[in-house]
């Protein structure tokens, strides 16, 4: 039966689960050694370290309500079904990339998973301004790598579409429908201001006809378009890291969607960082613009590296071109293209609605100066607006970058 844990019960509960009792403690070990700390500080779900001397593993558990609003925020737990089955996906396709998976469990909505206690979060790192040399080479991977390999370009059609319906993640796509295209672009209850930011910049961009059929044509393939098995959520709070090794965690909000969305929400993320550091710093700027570069670059050539490879393999979309592989070539650019345009477009969104949502981010919320933070929140409101008018006229990501350093 279904039972939510605390640090008290969840001794009981490693007691009498030996899949998870046997990874820390031996036949003749009391539970009392067992050491239960609960330290998730994400939105929806409760996150627990166990350990018994040098051995720990993290347990996580979903509970039936958005943890960040609280129990009047009623959330089936079914999330962590698609978060357990999106692990496993992603292990299989980039195991270097994702935690060990050492035990789930449906029906009490937990999934036990490797410490990575030798790494941090990125975004905590990016605010105390570390630098990780390694970074872009290592998501650009685990981008190209899990965006291509659930994809039409690579599955068996057949297969691909029971994919398609074994991660139909209603409720949580739901959310970022709510959180990301809707609620910020109208008055809403949930949406939340910095009292500094002047309403003037919000109202620019809620009354701009051309933005929210732009807000609107994104919502409408966030929906629709189920090009791959996205992560969902691949913001900088979802990754894990070191100087060597880097770990993408949280997949809850894994669905089949435009493979854009992806790399713009985790653009967006370094973008918003950049912003919010200032003109001083930088050798530090020019490190996150340089990540903000190789990340795309990387995962375009890996992407079409990955469609060529798999098209002199077999021919699952194909057909006989009249100039063999180069008409191949042509239309894999241009569908590079076409990410390309949905990425500013999905970070844009992000941008906005982590400027006004609910949902924000500590690299902003943690400038305590509020009239400070309110010229950060401008700016990017405006680079967000900006982004979103001229998508399909932004043919560079040098382009991108030159928007951001103005
Ligand atoms: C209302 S939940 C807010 C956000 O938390 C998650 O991390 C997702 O980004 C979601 O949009
Ligand atoms: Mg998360």
């Amino acid at each position: 039966m279904y039972k939510i844990l605390d640090e008290d019960s969840i001794r009981d509960y490693v007691d009498n689960t030996k899949e998870i009792r046997d990874l820390l403690l031996k036949n003749d070990q009391s539970i009392n050694e067992l050491e239960a700390n609960e330290i998730g500080d994400g939105n929806l779900n409760f996150v627990y370290i166990l350990k018994v001397g040098e051995k720990s593993i993290i347990l996580k558990q979903a509970v039936p309500y958005l943890r960040c609003v609280g129990k009047e925020y009623p959330l089936s737990r079914i999330r962590m079904t698609f978060e357990i089955e999106a692990l496993k996906t992603e292990k299989q396709l980039c195991p270097s990339f994702v935690p060990d998976i050492f035990y789930s469990s449906h029906y009490m909505s937990v999934v036990v998973m490797q410490n990575l206690n030798q790494h941090k979060i990125l975004r905590d790192e990016m605010i105390s301004r570390v630098q990780f040399p390694l970074l872009s080479e290592h998501i650009s991977t685990f981008l190209a790598g899990t965006l291509f390999y659930t994809s039409d370009f690579y599955m068996d059609s057949g297969k691909k579409k029971e994919h398609v319906k074994k991660f139909i993640n209603k409720e949580l796509c739901k959310i970022t429908e709510d959180f990301i295209f809707t609620h910020p672009y109208e008055n809403n209850d949930t949406n939340e201001y910095n009292p500094k930011l002047d309403l003037k910049y919000v109202k620019k961009f809620r009354e701009d006809t051309e933005i929210k059929a732009a807000v609107l044509e994104m919502k409408y393939k966030f929906m629709t378009n189920a090009q791959a098995l996205l992560h969902g959520d691949l913001h900088t709070g979802s990754i894990m890291l070191n100087q060597k090794e880097t770990y993408v965690i949280d997949p809850e909000f894994a669905f089949y969607g435009p493979i854009g969305f992806d790399i713009g929400i985790y653009l967006a993320n370094l973008i918003m960082n950049y912003l919010s550091v200032s003109d001083e710093e930088v050798k530090y700027k020019e490190y996150v613009k340089v990540m903000v570069k190789e990340t795309w670059e990387k995962f375009a050539q890996k992407f079409k590296n990955n469609m060529i490879e798999n098209e002199k393999k077999r021919n699952s979309l194909q057909f006989e071109y009249p100039n063999g592989l180069n008409d191949f070539e042509y239309f894999v650019d241009k569908f590079i293209r076409e990410i390309f345009e949905d990425t500013i477009g999905f970070a844009s969104c992000e941008m906005f609605r982590r400027t006004v949502g609910l949902a924000k981010v500590a690299d902003i919320v943690g400038i305590e100066d509020l009239e400070l933070r309110a010229k950060k929140e401008a700016k990017i409101l405006g680079t967000a607006s900006l982004f979103i008018k001229s998508k399909s006229k932004i043919s560079t990501i040098d382009k991108i970058i030159s928007i951001i350093e103005k």
